[in-house]
């Protein structure tokens, strides 16, 4: 298995400076040497580079949507460059508007392979957001309505087509803060979304159980991985903590359940802010869930 590391280190669709320091976080942390260490080859491309962050309030809706544009232009052109060599990318935020261009070059490697698609989104929020619905303008809360097809033309359409994605094969998770116009619409495109209540009643395992539930060996499986999906009390670093998140045992089954399907082809780990962190405590954690993504488990199993 070989794993492709791309940094994308800003914060521009963000409403906290400090997801730009995201990568180097996980760089600190040892990622590349924790994968190695599980037999995957891994590279580290370096990060992409983009426009720096203005911190300009929001116009016609949105916040600093050129910049957003011009970094998931370069997040798109390097994740589907990766796909298309045959290598896993992991994306490493930055903010969660780069889930954007990401999974539009998944999206756009799917179609010229001819794979089914299967997202897997673990947040505290739904992203679903457009210009009309957001509250604070920052394009991290939009990306799935754009993948969706709702969002502005410059964005939709960077993956090549429009709409990137049909929201049937999105698989939310961990759901638990959503704007007023926001919920409305999330039922209205009919999103499948397993909200904490539902993680609460049903528990991780059923959850993961129907979010994974008709994979085939022909379905490519992306996980978006918001970091604030996971409780605030083990992660601390993530510009909007939501408390009432999985606790780090649900969290390592999340993972260990996506491993077991054996179907994992490429992973953003997104809105890591080492600004708010305490000891590089959230990236570590952030570490020990990947190494559970990627096969680790205490005694061998299967
Ligand atoms: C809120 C916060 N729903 C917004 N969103 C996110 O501004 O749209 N925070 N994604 O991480
Ligand atoms: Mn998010
Ligand atoms: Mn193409
Ligand atoms: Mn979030």
């Amino acid at each position: 298995r070989n794993v492709s590391l791309i940094g994308a280190p800003t914060d521009i669709g963000a409403g906290a400076r400090g997801a730009s320091m995201g990568p180097e976080a996980m760089r600190v942390a040892g990622l590349a040497e924790a994968l190695r260490a599980r037999g995957v080859d891994v590279v580290d491309r370096g990060n992409l580079t983009g426009p720096s962050n203005p911190w300009q309030p929001p116009v016609a809706g949105y916040r600093h949507l050129d910049e957003v544009v011009a970094w998931n232009t370069a997040v798109h052109d390097a994740v589907y460059s990766e796909l298309k060599t045959g290598r896993m990318p992991i994306l490493l935020g930055g903010d969660h508007c780069l889930g954007l261009g990401s999974i539009a070059a998944v999206a756009h490697h799917c179609r010229d392979v001819g794979k089914k698609l299967r997202v897997l989104w673990l947040d505290a929020h739904a992203d679903f957001n457009t210009s009309a619905l957001t509250p604070s303008g920052n394009i991290h809360g939009m990306p799935v309505a754009c993948l969706c097809g709702f969002g502005p033309q410059q964005l939709i359409e960077i993956g090549g087509h429009v709409p990137a994605i049909s929201p049937k094969w999105v698989r939310q998770i961990g759901i638990r803060s959503v704007d007023e116009g926001e919920r409305r619409f999330v039922h209205e495109q009919d999103l499948e979304v397993f909200d904490m209540r539902f993680i609460d009643e049903m528990g991780m395992r059923h959850t993961m159980e129907l979010a994974l539930a008709t994979l085939d060996d022909n379905t490519h499986l992306h996980v978006s991985f918001d970091v604030d999906f996971l409780d605030p009390v083990m992660a601390p670093g993530v510009g909007t903590t939501v408390g009432g998140g999985p606790t780090y045992r649900e969290a390592h089954l999340c993972m260990e359940m996506i491993h077991d399907t054996g179907r994992l082809a490429s992973l953003d780990l997104m809105e890591l802010n080492p600004a708010l962190d305490v000891r590089n405590q959230t990236a570590e954690v952030a570490l020990d869930l990947i190494e559970s993504l990627f096969g680790k488990s205490t005694l061998m199993r299967k």
